[in-house]
């Protein structure tokens, strides 16, 4: 049993790593599969692990498939603000859904879903787009007594960056390990993501300093 360096007051937040986003996905993020490693052995070092799954029923409000003429990638007014459109991705129980296959998931004591749904997308673990409909997440963290947290997954532009800064407003320590981690990047999400995490207060750091 390899020694957890990371102990009860802290968790790893492995956030989509499911096939919709990984080379062949319909949600492709450019080199998506190539964190899947890294994520395995930073696994190791933590007692708390938790997975994300972007899990939306089919017909969702953020597929451009369910807007008449709806564009991926273009956005749209929904009840809760703007909502970027998307190709049809983790579809629950659909392949696209499924954790990569290699990611190690048998140390996991929580999987999350989000964006379940049908009128509502969520980016972020903690808050759905509404924000307001919490999906439990700081809870369970806080019953556990976690303080810190540490994050890596898919896109750290969209799910890894909502989930950061609302870790933070949940009052917990956070970091985002950026080699483990890939972004969509579209129109600067990238940059304006990483300023936003830095205003929230979250801490960047690389994998060889975690
Ligand atoms: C994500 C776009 C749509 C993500 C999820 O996991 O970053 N991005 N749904
Ligand atoms: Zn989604």
């Amino acid at each position: 049993m390899p020694l957890k360096r990371y102990g009860a007051d802290c968790a790893l937040l492995v956030v989509d790593v499911q096939n919709s986003f990984c080379p062949g996905g319909e949600l492709a993020v450019p080199g998506g599969d190539e964190v899947v490693p890294l994520i395995n052995h930073l696994s190791l070092l933590f007692e708390n692990v938790v997975l994300t799954q972007d899990w939306h029923p089919a017909g969702h409000a953020s597929f451009a498939s369910s807007h008449p003429g709806g564009q991926p990638f273009h956005s749209v007014t929904l009840p809760y603000g703007e909502q970027t459109l998307w190709p049809d991705h983790c579809v629950a129980d659909s392949p696209g859904a499924a954790f990569h296959p290699e990611l190690e998931t048998e140390h996991a004591r929580l999987v999350l879903r989000k964006g379940i749904h049908a009128g509502v997308d969520s980016y972020s673990a903690f808050v759905e787009a509404d924000r307001t409909t919490v999906t439990g997440l700081a809870g369970y963290l806080n019953a556990l007594g976690v303080k810190k947290v540490w994050l890596a997954g898919l896109a750290t532009d969209f799910c890894v960056a909502w989930s950061a800064i609302d870790a933070c407003a949940a009052g917990l320590e956070t970091h985002v390990i950026e080699d483990a981690c890939r972004a969509i990047d579209i129109d600067g999400s990238l940059a304006e993501a990483w300023m936003q995490m830095r205003q929230a207060g979250v801490k960047r750091l690389r994998s060889d300093e975690v």
